[in-house]
């Protein structure tokens, strides 16, 4: 079968043959038909040796959906043929926190060697993906796959960020997303089916404004120099009730911070290296409150995928044939996608 490997630390991903996987006991083998494209993938690309647990060779790709091929003796649940999307975080799957599909929390993560398909284990980047179990497996019933996939996520980690501030986004609140990108645009769909908060969209590019509107977000917003103040005036002085930053580089927490109201909470989801110095005395909003948040669960994924069956979500993507991969990274650097790229695979 074909496969979008990573070889070696310090090299492209490449376009291989390599044996179709046969599922044994509890596995399920899953023949893909789309995979998203994450920036996350560029950071495993771009990982000096030893700087990730992850021991190359293996196939990239973590967000996937597509139909069940086959399974192993043990596997019970799915039945071939049946249309499903990856949970993508995999961890030990016998803590609490797997016990309870929190497999992005893994008490266990820090000696797995892995975090999921793509990510240490042979990922989705390829026409079939084995599962280690069916606890990993999210039905999608007649979803688009390139609608599924990026959902698995792009969608999931949105959602995730949004229901740990969700007691900060009730009526007359606002919700800053800063970076309306594969992830954005999705947390602006998020915030507007499930909250009353208005949602004021922050972005450097026009187009990426234009998909925050038609996500629905209540304003747009170029970050500028006087982003910060036009943002403040726009909540009549009070700042904002929380903020997703899903770039996460110093002037975007700069501006997070300067906007959010005394009390007001923000999600860093974005890897961009910023930083905050967090001290007290200091200038942070006082009650500011800070998270980190990681992927998803997986009933939080059923969740996404029911929003997205509902015609609630509506994800902005490009599609690619699965051979174009190695120059989609390159386009993916360059930041040359719009939206979220998928593999037709
Ligand atoms: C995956 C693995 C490691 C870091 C970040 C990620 C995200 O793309 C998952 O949403
Ligand atoms: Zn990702
Ligand atoms: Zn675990």
């Amino acid at each position: 079968m074909k496969a979008v490997r990573l070889t070696a630390w310090g090299r492209e991903p490449t376009l291989a043959e390599v044996e179709r996987p046969v599922p044994r006991e509890a596995e399920v083998l899953v023949r893909v038909e789309a995979s998203g494209l994450c920036h996350s993938d560029l950071h495993v690309v771009d990982a000096a040796p030893g700087a990730l647990p992850y021991r190359p060779p293996f196939t990239l790709g973590h967000e996937v959906a597509g139909h069940v091929a086959a399974l192993g003796p043990d596997a019970t649940g799915p039945t071939v043929g049946e249309r499903v999307a990856l949970y993508g975080p995999w961890g030990c799957g016998v803590c609490a926190r797997c016990a309870s599909g929190q497999d992005n929390y893994c008490d266990r993560r820090g000696g797995l060697g892995w975090h999921g398909a793509g990510l240490g284990r042979d990922g989705g980047m390829a026409e079939y993906v084995l599962v280690p179990s069916v606890r990993h497996l999210v039905p999608i019933g007649d979803l688009a796959a390139r609608q599924a996939a990026p959902l698995t996520d792009a969608g999931l980690t949105s959602y995730h960020a949004i229901a740990g501030l969700r007691h900060a986004l009730g009526e007359g609140t606002n919700a800053a997303v800063i970076g309306i990108g594969g992830l954005g645009h999705l947390a602006v769909q998020i915030l507007r089916a499930t909250t009353p908060s208005r949602v004021l969209a922050v972005d450097i590019r026009e187009e990426a404004l234009a998909l925050g509107h038609r996500s629905g977000a209540h304003v747009g917003t170029l970050l500028r120099a006087d982003t910060a103040r036009t943002l403040k005036a726009r909540t009549g002085g009070a700042g904002v009730d929380a903020v997703l930053d899903f770039v996460g580089n110093r002037a975007t927490l700069e501006l997070a911070v300067d906007i959010l109201r005394p009390g007001g909470e923000l999600a860093l989801v974005g890897s961009g290296g910023g930083q905050l110095t967090v001290r007290k005395p200091g200038f942070l909003p006082p009650g500011f409150r800070l998270s980190l948040p990681f992927w998803g669960t997986r009933p939080e994924l059923t969740e996404v995928i029911a929003l997205a069956r509902s015609g609630t979500l509506d994800v902005a993507t490009e599609e690619h044939p699965l051979s174009a991969a190695p120059e989609i990274f390159g386009r993916l650097r360059a930041g040359r996608v719009h939206g979220r790229a998928v593999l037709d695979c």
